[in-house]
């Protein structure tokens, strides 16, 4: 496979400012006629340059002329123009819809006809160069059988429309230029939800989100997120919405989450339906993020866009960035920032780790659609969330205003970002940028210094080899910390900023008669891993009295991550200290159940995993359950008091409400771990009265880890009132796949077998088997059976739809992580993988990177 480098970034050698595209559409056969008005950008006669994949021209016409003038190099289209600088060419593609399993391009989605464009898809479609800086505006006219169609919908405003017989057509117009991956049709039986929204300079918005006949009563909760958005856009970034329509339409078979495409943004239904009895409240959570996500990209990524693959992070962090902080304002901000900073460390530390690491702005990449990873969103948001915390919110943004100025129109570069945070709010962020170069997780390893009464925190800071890059340059990074002194002696340090740039530094505390307790990193104010020695005593002293909710929530988790890696390690010690320091969580149980629920949360087996030189997962799965048995007993009576209360009502999403229910699921885990008499009876209790899906699905994944009857007959029961509903059966393939229980990989293999198992829906195939490699035990079963299912997914995949089946790779690529036994089977499967005839370059880049 070709690697493309960003060091070889050129220009485009035509621009297209204007595009029309004519569709006759239908599923196994539709007509795309585009006619590209282009303009030569360069002196010299240069042929014009379309990519094409899986294409065939039916014709070829220049200025109204049928032309002989151009050839095939590849799945590319070459057509030579002679010494014209501008000229209309005219391309006929017919392309199949239905056989289109990869979920790119257009494609037929349950009788429904949609686009994914992002990242090259728009190549599938028609001929194109397809490349982020070439903006056009398009008018798109679309023609279809009245009855298949009903709905025809494109980006812009649709401005005429009419009938022909059976067919009817519509055609739509987007006055904003824009790149060919934010392109967007859909056409299909579909119904709307319809509202409006009034901009601050007083337009009035129509709103639609288009379902399938049966879901618009599920939708409501999207369309208020997608209002919220709007105003909080306006409030906090003064960003208006620049159409009359802004159209969202729900799709079931969709590779990712979501998609921006200007004025008609298509979704994965599940980032869409939502009621109570079908969607748990993290559900409720995703689709409001995700409204809001792909709301905020209409300026951070179609206003201003990406000048090429390589800037991604420049759209995806800020945006990342931009929901984050959506989703803090709108619950609350400690929880939403446990929440980012446990899935930064279950996805993207494990990834700056491995032999895929790359940083947020890559140097080179085989196949694009690998760089959509949690490196590039979630450590790209990190980044930018830096950038705000050093300047303050107004000088952030002054940076933002002119970031936005500068560059509307335009595709931009990371480096564009940085400077107009730069130049807008007056900082220097020269060794700031090393963040956007060097890939790896910085370490900082800290200890405490004392001379005379003043106490003094010490750094060292490293930042770890990644492939490629062997050396590495300290980071510039915002340390937030405060000291405490916990015997009320000397000054408490408050919350103060420091700046840290060198591989080593000193900070003074102040004068303290004891060692203080230091709170560090708080609010994770930087993306870095802390090695910093504390007791028992200090930590459990900081998780009862930090005066930050992130930091009490950090002390308390530290101190169980000790434990049981001590414990793994065996050198179990005594788990007095947790188990008070839980219980005096649990006291604020009352005021804040959603922040308690998160706190006293045991560490996950994989991150538990993390802190190891050796993974070993059997070990990490006997201490952590024996550590929740423990705790539960020890506090039963406190679990109990949790559980006895009525839950409230489903209905009922404010913050208290959700954080009781997230508090109850956590509570019963922890009574079922004692294995207490009447824990299976008391689940099924819980499940059967459940008047919402949050109760339900908490109670049916703790039976999912035991072997009651009560676990049978509660999966029967889910099975045949859901099975209708895709979404909530995914659910049930999902519980049973992250089941505790030692026979999980039988029952992943039979599920697989299951009529309702199929490999055409990515949402079903991550169900069962992302849910699997999210198993760390099941996956890592010491007889390798769990590598060869997840090898043997791949290989039957990728044919079909080789983004999906890429993006299974990763797990497999942690094998430096593993014992020899292991790591060699894991190895292996790589290969096997790699030995297959015809291997798509998605999961040949992610393979053999990943043996490294
Ligand atoms: N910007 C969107 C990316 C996306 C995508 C990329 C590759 C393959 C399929 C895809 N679907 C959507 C999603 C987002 O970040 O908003
Ligand atoms: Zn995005």
């Amino acid at each position: 496979p070709v690697t493309v480098h960003r060091s070889d970034y050129r220009a485009p050698d035509w621009s297209i400012p204007d595009i029309a595209l004519d569709f006759a559409l239908g599923i196994d056969a539709t007509k795309v006629g585009a006619v590209l008005s282009v303009v030569r950008d360069i002196d010299a006669p240069v042929p014009l340059l379309l990519r094409g994949d899986g294409l065939t021209p039916a014709a070829v016409r220049v200025d109204g002329e049928v032309w002989n003038d151009w050839r095939m190099e590849g799945s590319d289209l070459i057509v030579d123009l002679g010494e014209r600088v501008a000229a209309t060419v005219e391309i006929d593609t017919v392309i199949d819809p239905a056989s289109n399993t990869q979920l790119s391009g257009l494609y037929a989605s349950g009788g429904l006809l949609c686009t994914q464009c992002e990242a090259e898809g728009f190549r599938r479609i028609t001929f194109h160069p397809d490349r982020p800086d070439v903006l056009s505006r398009y008018k798109v006219r679309m023609q279809g059988d009245k009855a298949a169609f009903p709905i025809l919908l494109s980006n812009g405003n649709c401005i005429d429309q009419g009938e022909a017989g059976s067919d009817h057509w519509a055609l739509w117009e987007d006055p904003w230029p824009k790149p060919s991956y934010l392109f967007a049709l859909v056409a299909g039986d579909l119904v709307v939800n319809r509202d409006s929204f009034t901009t601050m300079s007083g337009r009035e918005v129509e709103l639609g989100i288009w379902v399938r006949d049966g879901d618009v009563d599920r939708t409501g909760h999207a369309m208020q997120a997608l209002k919220d958005s709007m105003a909080w856009d306006e409030r906090v970034y003064g960003r208006e919405y620049d159409l009359d329509l802004f159209n969202i339409v729900a799709v079931s078979d969709f590779n990712m989450g979501a998609m921006e495409n200007k004025g008609l943004n298509i979704f994965n239904t599940r980032y869409i339906l939502a009621d109570p009895d079908t969607a748990t409240d993290v559900d409720y959570d995703g689709v409001e993020g995700v409204v809001a996500h792909e709301y905020f990209h209409n300026w951070s990524g179609n206003r201003v866009t990406c000048r090429d693959w390589f800037q991604l992070s420049l759209k995806e962090g800020f945006t990342v960035f931009r929901d984050q902080s959506f989703s803090a304002d709108m619950g609350s901000p400690a929880v939403k920032r446990i929440e980012d900073v446990r899935l930064l460390r279950a996805a993207q530390f494990p990834e700056d780790a491995g032999p895929l690491a790359h940083p947020i702005r890559p140097d080179s990449f085989q196949e694009i659609s690998n760089f959509y990873t949690a490196t590039i969103y979630n450590k790209g948001a990190e980044i930018i969330r830096m950038m705000a915390t050093m300047v303050g919110p107004e000088r952030f943004r002054k940076g933002t205003d002119l970031y936005f100025d500068r560059h509307d129109g335009e595709a931009a570069t990371c480096e564009d970002f940085v400077k107009a945070i730069e130049d807008g709010a007056g900082i220097d962020l020269g060794q700031f940028r090393r963040w956007y170069e060097q890939a790896g997780t910085p370490r900082l390893k800290l200890s405490l210094a004392e001379e005379g009464g003043h106490w003094s925190l010490d750094i060292v800071q490293t930042v770890p080899p990644t492939p490629g890059q062997p050396e590495k340059q300290p980071m510039m990074m915002p340390l937030r910390l405060a000291a405490f002194a916990t015997d009320g002696s000397g000054d408490a340090l408050a919350d103060t900023l420091v700046m840290v740039t060198g591989a080593t530094q000193r900070i003074a505390l102040g004068t303290f008669a004891a060692r203080p307790a230091l709170s560090v990193n708080r609010g994770f104010s930087a993306p870095i891993i802390v090695d910093f020695e504390r007791g028992p005593g200090e930590l459990a002293w900081l998780a009862a009295h930090d005066d930050d909710p992130f930091a009490r929530y950090e002390a308390l988790q530290q101190l169980m991550l000790d434990t049981l890696v001590a414990a793994v390690s065996g050198k179990a010690g005594d788990n007095r200290a947790v188990i008070d320091a839980v219980g005096q969580t649990l006291e604020g149980a009352a005021s804040d159940p959603a922040f308690v629920a998160e706190a006293v949360l045991l560490p996950s087996e994989a991150f538990i995993g993390d802190q190891m030189v050796t993974v070993d997962p059997d070990a990490i799965r006997r201490e952590r359950l024996a550590l929740q048995a423990t705790i539960g007993a020890a506090l039963e009576t406190k679990w109990r008091a949790v559980l006895a209360g009525k839950a409230p009502p489903a209905t009922d999403l404010s913050r208290k409400a959700k954080g009781g229910r997230r508090l109850r699921g956590v509570a019963l885990a922890y009574l079922a771990a004692t294995g207490a008499d009447d824990a299976s009876a008391l689940a099924f209790r819980i499940f059967s009265d459940a008047d919402g899906m949050t109760e339900r699905q908490a109670a049916l994944a703790t039976l999912a880890h035991g072997d009651s009857d009560e676990r049978i007959a509660a999966l029967d029961i889910f099975y045949q009132r859901y099975r209708d509903n895709p979404l909530v059966l995914d659910k049930w393939f999902q519980v049973q796949a992250w089941s505790l229980r030692a026979d999980t990989l039988d029952a992943v293999k039979e599920l697989a077998q299951h009529p309702d198992f199929t490999l055409a829906n990515p949402n079903r195939v991550r169900s069962l088997y992302g849910a699997l490699t999210g198993n760390q035990a099941a996956f890592h079963q010491a007889d390798g059976e769990g590598y060869r299912l997840i090898a043997d997914l791949v290989i039957a995949l990728d044919p079909k739809n080789p983004q999906t089946a890429a993006k299974m790779i990763p797990p497999l690529g942690r094998w430096k992580r593993f014992d020899d036994a292991r790591a060699a089977m894991m190895r292996a499967e790589l290969e096997r993988i790699l030995a297959r005839p015809g291997l798509s370059r998605d999961v040949t880049e992610q393979a053999s990177k990943s043996l490294l």
